[in-house]
C-alpha cells in the first residue's frame, strides 16, 4: 500500500535546514522545523499508546479538540495525521450543549481542553464513553504534554489512503443540526497542493514565504488554508494567537503573505499605522470565509497599493474558486483580481450554476451553486440521508449558495438558498438560535435574521413574539441565550413584537425582517 498520509506530504515540505525557524510566535518563543517534527512524534506516540479498541463505527479514533490556539495545539493537529486518528477541532466559545451534542454525535476517543473547561468537559466525555481526556492550556502545559513528555521523538507515520479520514469538521449544511463534514487525506493534500501552485507559494529556494497567521485553528481557514499553506511550502509562520490588528501591521514588513475574512481586513483598515510603506514588502493578502465589501476591497488597495485576493470555500470542500494570483491560462491568461466577484474555479474543481428546474444555467444567470473535486467531502459523519440530500445524481454537492458565472469565468455568489449568517467569519445558523430561544419563559415564537453590520459584516437580530399575557423582556432573553450558547451566536439585538410577518402559506417572510432591521447598524 503506497502511503498517502498527509503528515508525510507536509513533511516531506520541511526545507533541508530542519533547525531553520518554522513558527514564531508573538509572545517570543521560537519553534524550529526538527521541533515540529519530533513534537508531533511524541505526540502521536501517545495517541498509539492508549491501544484505542476499533469502534463499532468502522473509523479510526476520533480527537476532540476543544483548546485555545497555540503551536502545541497545531503539533496535536499533525500528531493525530501521523497516528492515523481523526481531527475534530472544535470552536472555543462552544458551550456545554453545544460540545455535548458534538461529543455525543463524533464519540471520539480522546477529548483535549483547556484545565480550566476540564471538570465539565471531562464529565460530558466520560458519560459518552470516552475514555481519555488530556488538557492542554496555551503556556505549554496539561496533561498532554506531560504525558507526551515520557513517549519517543520518533514515529513512523501510520499509513493512510488518499480515502481514508483525517478530520471531521462540523457545520449546519443547509439545513437542520449540526453535521460532521468528513474530509480526508486526499481532500486536504489534493486541495494544499493545488493551492500551492495557485497562490504561488515561494518555496525557501525560491526566496521563501512568511506568513502571519493570526486566524483561529478550529475551520477550515485557519487550520487548514493556512497552516497547510505554510508547512506545504517550508514557509515560516509568525503566529498571532489572538487577532490584534496592530499586531499584524507591525508585522507585516517581516511578512510576505497574509490571510482573513473581511473583518480583520476592516479592522485594520481603521488603524492610521496601516500605510502603502508598511506593506510594502507583502507579497498576498487573501480574503475569504465571508464575503468582502467591494469598499473594503478598493480602500484595502488605495491605502497599501495590494489588491486583496478574494477566495470562496466551505467545510465540506475547503478551498473551490480563488481570483488569480498570476494569468490564468484556462481563462484566457486573466489575472485581474475584481473585486466583488470570488475568481476562477480552482484547477480539478468542476463548478456549475443550476436553476430549480435542475438545468445548468449560461454564463451571467443565477441559481445554485453546484462543485465536485478531489476537494469534495465523502459525505457527513453517520448521516447517509442527509449525505444523500446535500449531492445531485450525478455527484455534485449543493453549496447552498446562490450565485453566478460570467462569460469570463469569474464566480460571483450573490446570496445563500440556506438560511444562514455569516458574522465575522463564524456561521449563525438561525434555526439553532430560534430553538433556544422558543424554549425560554414567555417565548411563543421567534425569527432570527442577518443584517449588515460595520465590523462584522453581517449579524444576528431576533424578533420574539411573546406568549399570551406574558411580557419577556428582551434583555434578559439575550443574557439566557449567552448563557446556553457560544458567544459570537448571540443576535446583537433583540425586539418583542405581536406577530411575524408570513406570507400565505403561513412562512415567515425573513426578507421582510431583514428590510425592516437592514439600517439598525449601517445608515443608509
Ligand atoms: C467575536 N464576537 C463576535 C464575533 N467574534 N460577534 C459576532 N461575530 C463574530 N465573529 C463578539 C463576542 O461575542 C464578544 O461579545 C465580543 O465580540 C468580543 O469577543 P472576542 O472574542 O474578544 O472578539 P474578537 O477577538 O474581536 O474576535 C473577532 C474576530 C473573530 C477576530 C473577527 O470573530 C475571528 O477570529 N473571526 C474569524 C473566524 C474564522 O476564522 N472563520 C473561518 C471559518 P460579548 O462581549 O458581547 O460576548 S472557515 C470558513 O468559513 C470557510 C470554509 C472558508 O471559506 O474559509
Ligand atoms: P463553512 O460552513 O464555515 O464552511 O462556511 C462556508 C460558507 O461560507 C460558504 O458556503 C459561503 O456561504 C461562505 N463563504 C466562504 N467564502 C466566501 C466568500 N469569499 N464570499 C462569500 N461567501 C463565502
Amino acid at each position: 500500500m503506497s502511503q498517502q498520509n498527509l503528515f508525510v506530504a507536509l513533511r516531506d515540505a520541511f526545507p533541508a535546514d530542519l533547525d531553520a525557524v518554522a513558527v514564531e510566535t508573538d509572545n517570543g518563543l521560537c519553534y524550529s522545523w526538527r521541533d515540529l517534527d519530533r513534537a508531533s512524534a511524541m505526540v502521536a506516540n501517545l495517541l498509539a499508546s492508549l491501544s484505542i479498541p476499533p469502534d463499532a463505527s468502522g473509523a479510526p479514533p476520533r480527537v476532540a479538540v476543544q483548546v485555545e490556539k497555540s503551536v502545541e495545539a497545531m503539533i496535536l493537529y499533525l500528531a493525530t495525521l501521523r497516528a492515523g486518528f481523526v481531527f475534530l477541532p472544535l470552536n472555543t466559545a462552544y458551550q456545554r450543549a453545544e460540545i455535548e451534542y458534538f461529543i455525543g454525535n463524533a464519540r471520539p476517543a480522546v477529548v483535549v481542553c483547556t484545565r480550566g473547561n476540564f471538570p465539565w468537559v471531562s464529565q460530558i466525555a466520560f458519560q459518552a464513553g470516552t475514555r481519555h481526556v488530556f488538557t492542554l492550556d496555551d503556556d505549554r502545559s496539561g496533561s498532554l504534554l506531560e504525558r507526551a513528555a515520557h513517549c519517543s521523538d520518533r514515529q513512523q507515520p501510520v499509513v493512510r489512503q488518499a480515502d481514508d479520514l483525517a478530520a471531521i469538521l462540523y457545520t449546519s449544511g443547509t439545513t437542520g443540526r449540526s453535521k460532521g463534514a468528513m474530509l480526508s487525506h486526499g481532500n486536504l493534500l489534493s486541495n494544499a497542493a493545488m493551492l500551492k501552485e495557485y497562490w504561488g507559494w515561494r518555496t525557501p529556494e525560491q526566496g521563501g514565504d512568511v506568513l502571519i497567521h493570526a486566524l483561529p485553528i478550529f475551520h477550515v481557514h485557519g487550520l487548514f488554508v493556512a497552516i497547510h499553506g505554510a508547512l506545504l511550502n517550508g514557509s515560516r509562520m509568525l503566529w498571532h494567537g489572538k487577532f490584534d490588528p496592530k499586531k499584524v501591521i507591525a508585522d507585516l514588513p517581516r511578512a510576505t503573505v497574509f490571510m482573513g475574512v473581511p473583518t480583520l481586513y476592516v479592522r485594520m483598515l481603521a488603524e492610521p499605522a496601516l500605510t502603502r510603506a508598511q506593506a510594502a514588502h507583502m507579497r498576498l493578502f487573501i480574503s475569504g470565509s465571508a464575503p468582502l465589501l467591494i469598499e473594503t476591497f478598493n480602500d484595502w488597495r488605495a491605502r497599501t497599493g495590494h489588491t486583496i485576493l478574494e477566495r470562496y470555500g466551505m467545510s465540506e470542500t475547503i478551498m473551490l474558486t480563488s481570483n488569480p494570483w498570476q494569468a490564468d491560462a484556462r481563462y484566457g491568461g486573466q489575472d485581474e483580481r475584481r473585486g466583488g466577484t470570488v475568481g476562477f474555479p480552482l484547477p480539478g474543481v468542476r463548478l456549475r450554476v443550476q436553476g430549480e428546474d435542475g438545468r445548468d444555467l449560461p454564463a451571467g444567470e443565477i441559481g445554485g451553486i453546484q462543485v465536485k473535486g478531489p476537494n469534495v467531502f465523502a459525505g457527513y459523519w453517520q448521516m447517509p440521508e442527509k449525505t444523500a440530500e446535500e449531492f445531485t445524481s450525478d455527484g455534485f454537492f449543493k453549496t447552498g449558495d446562490v450565485g453566478q458565472q460570467d462569460a469570463r469565468g469569474y464566480v460571483t455568489i450573490v446570496g445563500r438558498s440556506k438560511d444562514l449568517i455569516i458574522s465575522g467569519g463564524y456561521n449563525v445558523y438561525p434555526a439553532e438560535i430560534e430553538g433556544f430561544l422558543n424554549e425560554l419563559p414567555g417565548v411563543a415564537e421567534s425569527a432570527v435574521v442577518g443584517v449588515p453590520h460595520p465590523d462584522f459584516g453581517e449579524v444576528g437580530v431576533a424578533v420574539v413574539i411573546a406568549r399570551p399575557g406574558a411580557r419577556p423582556d428582551a434583555d434578559a432573553l439575550l443574557a439566557e441565550l449567552k448563557a446556553r450558547l457560544a458567544n459570537f451566536k448571540i443576535p446583537k439585538r433583540c425586539f418583542v413584537e405581536t406577530e411575524l410577518p408570513r406570507n400565505t402559506m403561513g412562512k415567515v417572510q425573513k426578507t421582510l425582517l431583514r428590510q425592516r432591521y437592514q439600517h439598525l447598524f449601517v445608515t443608509a
